[in-house]
């Protein structure tokens, strides 16, 4: 019974039942959500679980065939097993109808990583249908293989376990023992999967923890604060929080947890950190979150730590700025609440759209990654991406500024240029990308078949091509020190950061950040029904 037991570090606030008004306004959240597209088909649904019922026999067949090649005996061929664990929105049961399956693949002691890249992908592609778009990264900081499984994207990762012989299909991740004899990278690949599984037996209403997860969700991407690699809380980090929510209101219905949300965070007393349960210290010599043994724990801002031993910290790359977009969003999120609860406000309210290019700052940095290929400026506007709160934070401390807002994701556009010149003159930031004062630009962002067919046609009728992704941050100006923003050693610093990346070679890699006007940002950051900001032309009297 939820209401007897104490989930998390604390009592409970309350264990009251909801109200018929909360009940109500449940419904109402419920069908908001329905509309604005969080759920998939049941259809789809059952597509996934066949995709995953796929992938099960296929990892048997892959323990089975390695053991084979390996000449070892019958029974252990028969016995050794080998299981498919989900986390992510799957596991957590928050996925809508684009998200992919990310998934780990578990073996036991005797089938190494090696094997899994060496010999999983073709038996991959004896599958019918076979899979699409099939790519590996075998030396990532989570090594992984991504292929589409009948249209379905699938994140597919794989951990050995260094201590057991068999991995049977009831196996669960969650006895910290299993651990032992692992090394960094099979850790780093079990701990999606046990953070997801904990955090469901945390909380006192899955149900409950799940409903309210996806509001919080369409919430987080609508107000763009929803992006690890930018500084903002990442999918896992908000799950956390809601499920703190939770274990304080273990009788309340997802409407209620959302409004406890905005009311209790919007004034957490950071950096306390965020606990589902007590830090548990472990079998290895594995590092765990201790902001009183290590400096660098100490410095995060807005901790939440994950439950899962090894804890740590799923906010690190929280800064200043980010910090204080996130708090106020959650202050406005909680007064948008208390009209929804009274019934003065409906819930579109809550998920209405930032307003960062529309309403949002007077001056705004173009960060702008260029290159001469898709492929170069995939791995180039990635690190550069990686690196942007570096910038973030440079910014921070001039005098000049009050905050750098990094929004969220970047926009990706294609130049077509005459003359060679005029590409490097782009690639450098020498003629404003924005302007269209040469070739043609063309969006190449979520590219879809249609535009793509047309990306190509122009492609053959230019010479020379430059591909870029600007990433914008805005800036509050303190104007009473100076009304003169001086970029320039923020700019250099950020450089030389990015330019220590290894792959970095100057005459394939270029970076640029131009101080943009809101009136001169171009029109691919906005949507079609917004209006784009005005020169304020002053009138004279
Ligand atoms: P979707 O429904 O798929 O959009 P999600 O929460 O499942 O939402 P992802 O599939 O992107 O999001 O990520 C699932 C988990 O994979 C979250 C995180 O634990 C891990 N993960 C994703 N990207 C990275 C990354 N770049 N570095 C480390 N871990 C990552
Ligand atoms: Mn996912
Ligand atoms: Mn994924």
């Amino acid at each position: 019974e939820p209401a007897r037991q104490q989930y998390g570090v604390t009592p409970p606030i309350s264990v009251a039942t909801p109200t018929d008004k909360e009940v109500e306004r449940n419904q109402a959240l419920i069908e908001e959500l329905k509309k604005q597209g969080s759920f998939e088909g049941a259809e789809e649904s059952q597509k996934r679980v066949q995709v995953l019922n796929t992938l099960q026999n296929l990892t048997e067949n892959f323990v089975k065939k390695v053991c084979a090649n390996k000449g070892m005996p019958e029974h252990i061929i028969k016995n050794s097993g080998g299981k498919i664990f989900t986390y992510g929105s799957y596991r957590l049961g928050v996925y809508g109808p684009g998200s992919d399956i990310d998934t780990l693949l578990v073996t036991p002691a005797h089938v190494t990583r090696h094997d899994f890249f060496a010999t999983l992908p073709a038996m991959l592609q004896e599958l019918v249908p076979p899979p699409e778009d099939l790519s590996m990264v075998p030396d990532a900081f989570v090594p992984i293989i991504k292929f589409k499984l009948q249209s379905i994207s699938i994140d597919l990762i794989f951990a050995r376990l260094a201590n057991v012989n068999s991995v049977p299909k009831d196996m669960a991740l969650s006895d910290k023992e299993l651990l032992r004899g692992c090394d960094e990278v099979n850790l780093r690949c079990l701990n999606g999967t046990r953070v997801t599984d904990e955090i469901l037996t945390l909380v006192p209403k899955p149900g409950v923890f799940r409903m309210a997860l996806r509001g919080i969700k369409l919430w987080a991407q609508r107000r763009a604060i929803y992006a690890n690699v930018m500084g903002f809380p990442g999918g896992v980090a908000w799950a956390m929080l809601v499920a703190r929510i939770c274990q304080l209101y273990p009788m309340a219905v997802s409407a209620v947890v959302i409004s406890k949300f905005f009311k209790i965070l919007a004034h957490w007393t950071w950096p306390q950190p965020v606990l589902l349960k007590g830090i548990e210290d472990g079998p290895l010599s594995v590092r765990v979150w201790n902001p009183k043994i290590y400096p660098s724990d100490r410095g995060h801002l807005m901790p939440i730590i994950t439950p899962a031993y090894p804890s740590m910290c799923a906010t690190h790359n929280i800064t200043k700025s980010t910090k204080s977009i996130i708090i106020r969003e959650m202050k406005q999120a909680a007064e948008i609440m208390d009209g929804i609860m009274v019934g003065n406000l409906s819930w579109d309210k809550l998920f209405e759209r930032h307003s960062f290019f529309t309403n949002g700052y007077r001056y705004y940095l173009s960060v702008v990654a260029a290159a001469k290929d898709k492929d170069t400026l995939l791995g180039w506007s990635g690190l550069v991406e990686s690196k942007l709160r570096h910038l973030v934070m440079k910014l921070e401390i001039l005098e000049t500024i009050k905050l750098a807002h990094p929004f969220n994701k970047g926009f990706d556009n294609v130049h077509f240029c005459e003359t060679e010149e005029e590409a490097i003159r782009i690639a450098n930031g020498e003629i404003k990308a924005i302007d269209n004062q040469v070739g043609v630009k063309t969006v190449v962002t979520d590219l879809k078949a249609e535009r793509n067919g047309d990306v190509e046609k122009k492609e053959d009728e230019s010479k020379f091509k430059v591909y870029t992704t600007t990433y914008y941050v805005g800036l509050e100006i303190n104007t009473e020190i100076s009304k003169h923003i001086d970029i320039s050693w923020a700019s250099q610093e950020f450089f030389e950061t990015c330019k220590t990346w290894p792959s970095y070679n100057e005459d394939e890699h270029t970076i640029h950040i131009n101080l943009t006007r809101n009136f001169e940002l171009p029109d691919n950051v906005f949507q079609s029904a917004e209006i784009k900001p005005v020169k304020k032309t002053k009138t004279k009297i």
